[in-house]
């Protein structure tokens, strides 16, 4: 592989167990935009997602939909290959850990662990949640609601023992805090790398990493009686996709360390503790960042089936449109906190923020243009100071908007990109083009000229959140396909003036609230 940049970019692997809600789509959703982002900032990205198959929680729902492990998982993975797919992500890759390139990588990880004398032989007596496939030590349970113990995390846990292999996890903890202080942005947003440094800090203690009691796993390489427990099974998946264990391929070395394995909250520790251990152990570098975002509640509630309340992404998607849901979940919650999903918030940004501030500008210029300007893009006369204060406001955006992107600051990407479409509109009512047409038909076209300019790099910009909507506007200013990217951004790429444009069309419809009339 040529040499250039390059961005590598996860999502989790989601469990099979059930049906994917809007909290798998909404951790897709943010790897999306990131990978779309940076191809088109020049980057070959790699964007990889797919589903965690085994394991005693995919095998009991497998029992309880009265199915095979193997055709269940077969379906309920097809499910999320199609939500994807429906929500438009742009993954490279989907992987699902029950293929073989899979067991090879996981069974070749093992191997060099082995090799290494990070994981011996021992019995495993202590509990574990089958629902979160991880084991608790006694301090760490809480009361339950039922008087019994349970996980932290709300799970129910039950008494294990078992023969097990185990991995020198007690052997990491100095290596880690090192690690940790090493790379200060390993782990994002700050207030969740304080929490993972205390865990660490706290003691570790070696960690089971084979389970005996049942079959659905990867078997451990030269002991039949074990399968590989299902978070060292599933976080290899990240290397699988790129080759290993042929750590010397071209792709291997191109793409590991991965820059981003991006995750909810809830799964932090596998993603900062055990992975970077595993991979340190195996001689392997440990990726570059773990972002864990927060969690979405549902007008107050937690999201979950028992509550009836799960939020049906394609329902939503039916509702409002999908590009108008990939702008609200990242829109309204600053990304790293919890967030509640809420109707009116959606209807109040989706009328606000899409059908008025970009919508209307877009709408306005393009009908002034149809309307005044023969139809095609208006010569601009020379430039006034108002006009270029404008432009500048708008050129600036993209250095910000890296900056903000590469620390996964979305709320602040497209409050900045707002900030200045709100300026075009002020512009806009300023400048009032639709006065000039009589007095000053030059400075008309000037003025429209500018704001179409605005228009084209504003949607470039907003191209990964919303890709399909932004390439209908980019449509209406007659933007060539090959010419929507970062480097066309700027006056040195800005619209050739008497171009024909097409006729315009709105791109985000007002949302009519229910008994509220048009
Ligand atoms: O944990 N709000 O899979 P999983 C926000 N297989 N995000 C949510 C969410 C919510 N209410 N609900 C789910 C697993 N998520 C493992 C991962 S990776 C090597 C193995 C998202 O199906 C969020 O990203 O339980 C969370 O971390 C993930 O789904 C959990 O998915």
């Amino acid at each position: 592989m040529a040499g250039g940049k390059r961005y590598y970019i996860t999502t989790p692997i989601y469990y099979v167990n059930d049906n994917p809600h809007i909290g798998h789509a909404y951790t897709s959703l943010a790897c999306d935009v990131l990978a779309r982002f940076k191809r088109l900032d020049g980057y070959e990205v790699k964007f990889l997602t797919g589903t965690d198959e085994h394991g005693q929680k995919v095998e009991k729902s497998a029992r309880a939909a009265g199915m095979e492990p193997r055709a269940f998982t077969d379906k309920v993975s097809r499910n999320f290959h199609e939500l994807a797919k429906f929500m438009n992500f742009s993954f490279d890759d989907f992987i699902r850990t029950t293929e073989e390139r899979h067991r090879h990588a996981c069974q070749g990880l093992w191997r060099r662990l082995m090799e290494r004398e990070q994981i011996y032989l021992g019995t495993y007596a202590g509990w574990y949640a089958v629902r979160d496939e991880a084991f608790y030590g006694e301090s760490e349970l809480i009361d339950g609601p039922g008087g019994g113990k349970i996980a932290p995390s709300g799970a129910e846990v039950e008494w294990l023992e078992e023969p097990s292999y185990f991995f020198r996890l007690s052997a990491w903890q100095e290596p880690l805090l090192r690690f940790f202080a090493d790379h200060p942005d390993f782990i994002l947003p700050a207030s969740r790398r304080n929490e993972v440094i205390s865990f660490v800090k706290g003691g570790l203690h070696d960690l089971s990493v084979s389970r005996a009691s049942f079959q659905w796993g990867i078997p451990v390489p030269g002991d039949a009686d074990h399968i590989i427990y299902v978070w060292l099974d599933a976080l290899t998946n990240y290397i699988t996709a790129i080759g290993f264990p042929d750590t010397g391929s071209d792709e291997y070395a191109a793409f590991w360390p991965a820059d981003l394995h991006m995750v909810g909250k809830d799964i932090l520790r596998f993603h900062a503790v055990y992975w970077p251990a595993f991979l340190m152990a195996a001689d392997l570098q440990p990726p570059k960042r773990v972002f864990a975002h927060g969690w979405w509640t549902n007008e107050g509630e937690k999201i979950s089936k028992s509550l009836g309340n799960v939020i049906d992404p394609y329902h939503l998607v039916d509702k409002y449109g999908l590009d108008q849901v990939r702008y609200f979940l990242l829109r309204e919650v600053p990304f790293g906190n919890d967030g509640d999903f809420s109707h009116p918030a959606m209807v109040n940004r989706l009328n606000g923020e899409l059908a008025n501030d970009f919508g209307n500008l877009a709408q306005r210029v393009l009908s002034m243009i149809a309307k005044n300007c023969g139809g095609a893009v208006p010569p601009p006369g020379t430039l006034a100071g108002d006009d270029e204060t404008l432009l500048a406001e708008v050129h600036g955006l993209l250095e910000k908007t890296r900056k903000n992107m590469d620390v996964q600051a979305f709320h602040e990407v497209l409050a900045t990109i707002w900030a200045v479409i709100r300026a075009c509109n002020v512009y806009t009512d300023r400048q009032a083009p639709w006065k000039l047409k009589k007095e000053d038909p030059e400075r008309m076209a000037t003025v429209l000229y500018v704001l179409a300019e605005a228009i084209r790099n504003l949607a470039i910009l907003t191209l990964p959140f919303m890709p399909r909507s932004m390439d209908r506007m980019l449509d209406q200013l007659a933007v060539a396909r090959d010419r929507r990217a970062f480097a066309f951004l700027g006056p040195g790429h800005a619209l050739v003036p008497v171009t024909a444009l097409p006729k315009p069309e709105g791109v985000f419809p007002r949302l009519v609230v229910e008994g509220q009339g048009p």
